[in-house]
């Protein structure tokens, strides 16, 4: 039994228990027996299917509505008072609108189902860095889920004590039907309601809700950051760890560089990755002066597809025990698949879309019938990672020399180019543009603006997110280095240039020696880009030329792509601050400079 002290949690599961009407209420405890009678729970109800358990030890394979399959960004809200507030890159609902819209859904949503009470916290418990939040949701697998993504149960209730601060999440997957869905940010109440869905980043509300949304609304007004970025440290031959934080849009290979594994030429040197965290970084100055990142998470909720043991090792052993499958392929002998994954596919199984499903199979149009949605995930323990650091739960973080935003371009951005300083760092993070993935819904491939890899998760207005990044810049006296990589550029025959992956920490070397004062570099209108021979590319067989396209900057091309960036920014209005436009103009005027010259 959980025994809750704090009369006002109480009140407001009594509250909530009262409009969704479930048939029991029971409180988490976050145990290994509770786990275990929650398991069998979601068997007995057909919402998990066990694996074959010599296989896969401890894990479950789960199946989606089909309609719910991805976030949902036009269902998902900001219900700050006011639209300004909310931004002209969010979806805004009043807060009265937003509560009455979601209340009739809500409204006896839970009948026939018990409401768990999930305390969670995000960052390890007792963390300067952590916050705490209490998840209601009449779903199984969001428990289960949660148990992996966040730390969860009596250990957090304990810490929140008799009046501790708390983030509200109410959830109810009610009929999944999108026409009943609806992900609401209440950032004034610290509050988050999320209905019709039973998607990770719509449904575990730790995650892109609370640990971005709500926390970058909260992170503005106590001076920190909340990012979405993968922390990484890269040990170097003398034994001695740098650490660098990393935003790249959704499914542009964040778990796959958090984990990355030396190519053999650098790992006989001595290299070696360690893993803090794939997804997301709260970042803090500390008292040294510099900047410190921590991973609010527990888990990795990773895009399946893909994912093999030559893209990631690591992946795949984290993924090896107690870990929850969805929306790939069952095997008829209760293993798992997905496409460009590891092995042949089973003889015979039952794809996402619950059909069966055979290697070779074709459709109407004579196109491959999936066997794993794109977007299929795996839920998996992070301290399951054979390269997670021995600081990613350390309560202090660990300090970040370099942060490095990207995006997937096929042409413009250069391999790697670093930031003049500070304020020339925050545009090039503001300007960030990327392919569209299948990691949310929308038409694949599509170029859109992504500010720091931000644009679905920033709570509140980006022209004043701008201004925050700015005004942190003089909130730090030793700040990183900022940098911008783009591991996607093509040839004109649409072959990717670089070979990315392992090779990516060729890249990362050269930032890390940049941040330590050392590195050589050209400089160019963009910013500093590597010399000629400055990057390492010990075993590395390009063909002749391949360099000099990955590094080229056509000064032409990047003048238009200031039409793109100048219609973005204009949306603001005068909540873009004063210096970002300096920074477009002195842009620009290089680049005009340039292209005279
Ligand atoms: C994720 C996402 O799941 O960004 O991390 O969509
Ligand atoms: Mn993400």
């Amino acid at each position: 039994m959980v025994n809750c002290q704090h009369a006002g949690l109480k009140a407001w599961v009594d509250e909530m228990a009262a409009l969704c009407q479930p048939d029991g209420v029971i409180w988490v405890d976050g145990s290994e027996a509770e786990k275990k009678v929650l398991e069998n729970r979601a068997v007995a109800r057909g919402f998990l299917i066990p694996l074959d358990q010599e296989r896969y030890p401890g894990c479950f394979y789960s199946r989606s509505n089909p309609n719910d399959v991805a976030r949902t960004e036009h269902l998902t809200y900001i219900c700050a008072q006011s639209p300004e507030d909310a931004g002209p890159t969010n979806n805004w609902m009043s807060p009265e609108d937003g509560y009455a819209k979601a209340a009739t859904i809500f409204q006896g949503s839970m009948k026939g189902r018990n409401m768990y009470v999930v305390a969670f916290s995000m960052g390890p418990v007792g963390s300067p860095f952590s916050k705490i939040g209490v998840e209601l949701t009449d779903s199984v697998y969001v428990v289960l889920n949660m148990r992996i993504m966040t730390r969860v149960g009596r250990k957090v209730l304990d810490r929140l004590g008799t009046d501790g601060e708390f983030t509200k999440c109410l959830h109810s997957k009610a009929d999944l039907d999108v026409k009943h869905r609806l992900v609401l940010h209440f950032p004034q109440d610290n509050t988050i309601w999320s209905v019709g869905s039973a998607y990770g980043g719509n449904a575990l509300l730790g995650k892109k809700c609370l640990a971005l949304r709500i926390a970058s609304w909260q992170a503005r007004k106590e001076n920190w950051l909340a990012e979405h970025m993968l922390i990484l440290g890269v040990e170097h031959p003398g034994g001695q760890v740098e650490y660098v934080t990393a935003a790249f849009p959704s499914a542009c290979g964040k778990t796959n560089l958090a984990m990355l594994i030396p190519p053999e030429g650098l790992k006989a040197k001595g290299y070696r990755i360690w893993t803090v965290g794939d997804d997301i970084a709260w970042l803090r100055v500390g008292a040294d002066g510099r900047l410190w990142a921590c991973n609010p998470e527990a888990g990795f909720f990773g895009v399946a597809p893909g994912t093999n043991s030559k893209t990631n090792p690591n992946a795949m052993a984290a993924m090896r025990k107690n870990t929850i499958f969805t929306n790939v392929l069952l095997g008829d002998d209760l293993s798992v698949w997905w496409e460009d994954g590891d092995g042949a596919p089973p003889a015979l199984g039952t794809s996402w879309e619950a059909k069966v499903w055979k290697p070779g199979m074709k459709d109407e149009n004579g196109k491959p019938v999936l066997a794993a949605h794109p977007n299929s995930r795996f839920t998996a323990p992070a301290g399951q990672c054979p390269t997670i650091s021995p600081n990613w739960e350390n309560p202090e973080g660990v300090p970040i020399s370099a942060m490095i935003f990207g995006g997937r371009r096929e042409r413009l951005a250069p391999l790697v180019f670093e930031s003049f300083d500070w304020n020339h760092g925050v545009y090039v993070g503001a300007t960030v543009a990327s392919e569209r993935t299948a990691a949310a819904m929308g038409a694949v491939g599509e170029v859109r603006r992504d500010p720091m890899a931000m644009i679905p998760f920033c709570g509140y207005n980006m022209g004043d997110y701008f201004g925050h990044w700015l005004d942190m810049g003089a909130k730090i006296p030793r700040p990183p280095k900022i940098f911008h990589v783009n591991w996607f550029r093509k040839d004109e025959s649409g072959k990717f240039l670089w070979p990315g992956y392992g090779e990516n920490l060729r890249v990362l070397e050269w930032i890390l020696a940049r941040s330590r004062g050392e590195g050589r570099a050209r400089k160019t209108p963009i910013g500093w880009l590597p010399a000629k021979d400055a990057l390492d590319l010990t075993g590395l067989d390009l063909p002749a030329g391949t360099m000099d396209k990955l590094l080229e900057v056509k000064n032409d091309e990047w003048t238009r792509e200031l039409d793109g960036v100048k219609a973005f920014f204009l949306q603001f209005g005068s909540r873009m601050p004063q210096e970002m436009w300096r920074q477009f103009e002195s842009l620009k005027e290089r680049l005009k400079t340039a292209v005279a010259a």
